[in-house]
């Protein structure tokens, strides 16, 4: 049986300290649970430095996001209210990280049931989700990746809209003027509406509820690119507006 309080204790340091770790499947096979218990592990030590829980992270939602990762399942993740990005990412405190379009949501109220997520939405927003793999190369397999908190550092979104059909929206990435990628939310399980199901799912298999304020990220619709210091980025949602961040 894995220690699985050692075992986020290391992840942990590693993000801490801003270094790169060896992956933990190296030392020793981990199942899934045992991953999600270490992620959750390694939450309950943030929470103990005072942060908050703000949210769920959908990951490998996307075919470009599976092949750019070599992996083949959906995973999540959570998100702390430190993890909130509202202008700008001091890149120094980040080991490789990179940047990602999402779709985000608003919860607005208590979600009981996934069958009951949709309508539980108040608003919808262009997001970004900067990652940063604690793992040395930014490689993984799927039980080190979960572990890790589905490689979560950042995340941000533009201004809220009313819920709407966000099933097929452009999305833009742009570095210093340059596009670097482009995609439709279609690319997220063909809608990133079954992503916020999948999400209040999990959710409630972990003894979870999708809370009011809490933010959605449906996982990303292209593959995530490097984010370099000194760096503007800006994510378009076609009519959702756009997030800008600067490093
Ligand atoms: C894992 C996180 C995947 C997404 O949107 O697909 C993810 C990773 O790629 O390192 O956040
Ligand atoms: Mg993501």
């Amino acid at each position: 049986m894995a220690d699985v309080h050692a075992l986020a204790a290391r992840l942990d340091d590693a993000a801490r300290d801003v270094r790169a770790i060896p992956r933990l499947t190296e030392e020793a096979p981990l199942d899934e649970a045992a991953a999600y218990a270490v992620q959750r592990a390694g939450i309950e030590l943030r929470r103990r430095r005072g942060e908050r829980l703000a949210g769920v992270k959908m990951g490998f939602t996307s075919r470009a996001k599976m092949v750019q990762m070599g992996v083949d399942d959906v995973i999540w993740g959570l998100l702390t209210d430190r993890m909130l990005a509202e202008s700008s990412v001091d890149v120094s405190g980040l080991i490789h990280p990179r940047i990602e379009p999402e779709i985000a949501y608003l919860i607005g109220r208590e979600v009981r049931s996934p069958a009951e997520a949709e309508s539980a939405v108040a608003g919808v927003a262009v997001g970004f989700e900067v990652l940063d793999s604690r793992y040395a190369d930014f490689k993984f397999t799927l039980p080190d990746v979960i572990a890790d908190n589905a490689s979560a550092a950042r995340f941000g979104f533009g201004a809220w809209h009313p819920p709407r059909d966000v099933s097929n929206i452009g999305l833009l990435v742009e570095i210093d003027g340059r596009t670097v990628q482009t995609g439709s939310s279609a690319a997220i399980l063909g809608d990133p509406a079954r992503s916020l199901r999948a999400a209040a799912r999990v959710a409630l298999g972990a003894g979870m509820t999708l809370e009011p304020g809490w933010i959605v990220l449906a996982g990303a619709a292209t593959a995530a690119v490097p984010l370099p210091k000194d760096a503007h980025v800006r994510v378009t949602g076609a009519g959702l507006g756009a997030v800008e961040v600067t490093t």
